[in-house]
């Protein structure tokens, strides 16, 4: 009785133990390139098996964000990864010279798809009245992951609002879903047409109940038939609502990575060999720079059995990978 009690408990036990002992994932940050200044990562598995990562590319010793093109890798294993170079660059866009901001992509239809936010003008950061800058969101597209990529509209999805930090969520049943950050636009949804190069609907304002604060880069995904709204909570810390629908009513969850330090920060979420995985930036000191510069790294992320998502921890700085990134930018 005594035995069978005790593997009755640690049938239990296991479950829990199971999604609370992550593997680790190599080093991090992420080994991408020597000096090679990467941001906003998004992650995708396509049907090469492999997964596909998305970045923005920050300027050497950038003290503003004026990035000027979007940055593609790959990896088979999570360790070792290729870089395929500029998947796209703002000096391929007619209605856009600056802001190569969080890109998303998509596969569909046996293309590929970036969605990305780029923009014009001047930001004014002492007297923001005399700020000209405007962004919108475009979609480029691909018979291939890594690009190149064409410019498949000609010009942003729309104009107004003003928009950045896309994330392109489709469901199960086909249906392609765009969450942004806009200005007065946040916690918004819309619907875009087959070929992902117009809104095919209205824009949808989410119930988030009663709960918005100052966000960016939404991300959202499925598990298990649930539908996670996740995002930078005034920009730094990663959060998370649940909801039946794509669309909500979401209720907030919690917190599941605070903040470390006063900087943004901006991620993605997908499950790739048979884990979870939680892609971000971390701002690293890097010699020859004023202020510390991003570079993505990735951590495992567990759910509790009820869905839950556990807090992660960043992992520790491989000494490998701070030399990696504290060399200098070609
Ligand atoms: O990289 C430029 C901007 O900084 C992104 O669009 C935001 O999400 C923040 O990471």
């Amino acid at each position: 009785m005594k035995l069978y009690l005790s593997g009755f408990i640690a049938c239990l036990a296991l479950p829990l133990l199971a999604v609370a002992t992550p593997q680790p994932l190599g080093v991090n940050p992420l080994p991408l390139g020597a000096g090679v200044r990467t941001a906003d990562p998004s992650a995708h598995v396509w049907p090469d098996g492999q997964l596909w990562l998305y970045t923005s590319h920050d300027q050497e010793c950038q003290q503003d964000f004026h990035m000027k093109d979007w940055l593609v890798f790959s990896t088979k294993d999570l360790k070792s990864w290729t870089s395929h170079g500029v998947a796209l660059a703002v000096d391929q866009l007619s209605w856009a010279d600056d802001y190569a901001w969080a890109p998303d992509a998509a596969y569909r239809n046996g293309k590929y798809y970036l969605i990305f936010p780029a923009g014009t003008g001047v930001k004014n950061r002492q007297d923001p009245s005399k700020s000209t800058k405007w962004m919108g969101i475009g979609v480029a597209v691909s018979d291939k992951p890594q690009g190149p990529f064409k410019d498949a509209i000609g010009g942003p999805l729309w104009r107004t609002p003003y928009a950045n930090d896309p994330a392109l969520f489709i469901d199960d049943d086909g249906t392609p879903w765009l969450y942004f950050h806009g200005k007065d636009f946040d916690y918004y949804v819309v619907k875009l047409n087959d070929d992902l190069t117009a809104v095919a609907g209205d824009f949808i304002k989410m119930d988030m109940g009663g709960f918005e604060p100052k966000m960016e880069g939404p991300w959202v995904f499925k598990r298990n038939g649930l539908y996670y709204f996740t995002m930078p909570e005034q920009n730094r810390d990663l959060a998370y609502y649940t909801a039946t629908s794509p669309t909500g009513p979401w209720q907030y969850r919690v917190i599941f990575m605070p903040r470390d330090g006063e900087q943004n920060n901006h991620h993605s979420i997908v499950q790739y060999q048979g884990q979870w995985l939680l892609f971000y930036h971390r701002w690293l000191e890097t010699p020859g720079c004023e202020r510390k510069q991003r570079h993505v790294a990735a951590e495992v992320l567990t759910f509790a059995t009820d869905g839950s998502i556990l807090p992660v921890q960043r992992s520790q700085i491989s000494s490998t990978s701070r030399q990696t990134a504290e060399a200098k930018s070609n």
